[in-house]
């Protein structure tokens, strides 16, 4: 039987801004109140899933929030009509009204975790949205996640839904960016990896000290065992808290993996010896490449501007593995004559391909943050929401849609717009039709 990985990445909202909402996440803080274009940002993101749709891949879209999230404006205590809530909220509280104005679900690395049929107990592919507990504007997706996820993957046979871990910081959960999945083939059972940045429960561990760790290890077993995973498919292993610290507010800004390539940073992780045994024990004989970068090769503030681990590791139809990059990796020379190099070395890598996501890198998301893999049989990929799937007429629909619906600059002023509310429910309406979502928006019911 065939089996795939198929990307679903997150179309970018008509609200996406730049609001500084991100500590810790160094380009989100740096562009704070910077103009935005969100019409741009759409566009962006539906050329790369277009682009690895062209190379013979599967790609999905997963939508968008409904933002600005009213009901949580109202009940912080704003009140009144749309507009007088909004209008409440900027005079009085400016940072809570970009947060409810958000597009930050664009970036479904953090949408939840899957597991594949492959690894699972019960042979079912599981999703558990992240609860994203430690930045106020994501804790507040993942409720309507899971409704989008249960939309795209309905079919209850072979999807399984859990519902989010419990809101609190003890089990901060991130969801896929925090975790990496190798195998021999897609459909074999493989080996995951949960990356957490500090204990929930024991404050004795190594921590960061500067920035927060977004994800517990407490998290990360919870969601290991709603999905039916055990010790023989599991590694655990803990972030190097210094480079938490220097930025690296998820594991997929510093290391990336895909079949049987693993390609990290060499200060990613706290006991990476340890770890890399580890996962070689449990992977079994089959041959296992771990490309390490040395920070001489690439120092660690160049990986995190270019986002050379936030690129996405494809396996194409005819075997070959290629690197999505964002186009800052070619911009950066030592990160681009890495990665020249690489292509050249004895690794299934084979081609570097870049692209512009400068909208979403500038608040902190590479083509890795935008996309949520889910590994598929044939027969679950048939179970798939179709309208969700990229095709030449799908995307046509989608550009047009942005082109009607998106404005192209986007200031922390027009946030007080009301008007604003009435052209992202009238895009977002249109949405759920183009997608086959039904109503699940909050203001659609
Ligand atoms: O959670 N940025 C996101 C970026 C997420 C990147 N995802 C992965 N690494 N998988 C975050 O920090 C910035 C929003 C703002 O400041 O306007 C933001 O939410």
């Amino acid at each position: 039987m065939n089996h795939l990985e198929a990307n679903f990445d997150g179309l970018v909202g008509p609200t996406h801004n730049y609001a500084g909402l991100s500590f810790g996440n160094v380009a989100s803080q740096s562009n704070a109140a910077a103009i935005s274009n969100p019409k741009a940002a759409a566009l962006q993101g539906l050329a790369k899933m277009k682009a690895l749709h062209d190379m013979g891949m599967t790609q999905g879209v997963l939508a968008p929030q409904q933002r600005p999230d009213l009901d949580v404006l109202r009940r912080l205590g704003f009140d009144g009509n749309d507009a007088q809530v909004l209008d409440k909220a900027y005079r009085q509280a400016p940072p809570i009204l970009r947060a409810a104005y958000s597009a930050s679900s664009m970036w479904t690395a953090n949408a939840a975790t899957v597991s594949p049929s492959a690894d699972s107990a019960d042979g079912k592919v599981h999703f558990t949205p992240a609860n994203l507990v430690n930045k106020f504007h994501r804790s507040i997706e993942p409720e309507v996640t899971g409704r989008i996820l249960k939309a795209t993957f309905a079919d209850a046979d072979r999807f399984v839904h859990h519902q989010h871990l419990p809101e609190h910081d003890q089990f901060g959960d991130e969801g896929a960016a925090n975790h990496t999945r190798l195998c021999r083939d897609y459909g074999t059972p493989g080996l995951q990896l949960f990356v957490y940045g500090r204990y929930g429960f024991d404050a004795s561990k190594p921590a960061p000290k500067r920035y927060p760790a977004r994800q517990t290890r407490e998290a990360s077993e919870a969601v290991a065992r709603l999905h039916q995973l055990g010790e023989h498919n599991t590694v655990y292993i803990q972030q190097n808290p210094d480079v938490i610290d220097q930025g690296v507010f998820h594991n997929d800004v510093i290391a990336v993996g895909n079949q049987n390539v693993l390609f990290y940073h060499e200060e990613a992780f706290l006991n990476t010896d340890a770890a890399l045994a580890e996962i070689q024990a449990k992977f079994g004989d089959s041959p296992l490449h771990f490309i390490k970068v040395s920070t001489e090769q690439v120092g660690l503030q160049d990986a995190v501007k270019s986002y050379l681990f936030n690129t996405q590791i494809l396996t194409l139809p005819n075997g070959e593995m290629t690197i999505i990059a964002p186009s800052e990796c070619q911009e950066n020379p030592a990160v681009f004559a890495y990665l020249n190099d690489l292509v050249k070395q004895s690794t299934p890598i084979r081609q570097v391909r870049y692209f512009d996501v400068k909208q979403s890198m500038q608040n902190g998301g590479g083509p890795a943050c935008l996309r949520l893999r889910v590994a598929l049989s044939e027969q679950e990929k048939a179970a798939v929401n179709p309208a969700t799937l990229m095709s030449e007429s799908k995307y046509a629909e989608l550009t047009g849609w942005v082109e009607k619906h998106y404005r192209d600059r986007l200031t922390a002023e027009d946030l007080r717009d009301p008007q604003l509310v009435v052209e992202s429910h009238q895009a977002l309406d249109d949405l759920t039709r183009i997608l086959n979502l039904g109503n699940l928006y909050p203001f659609q019911r």
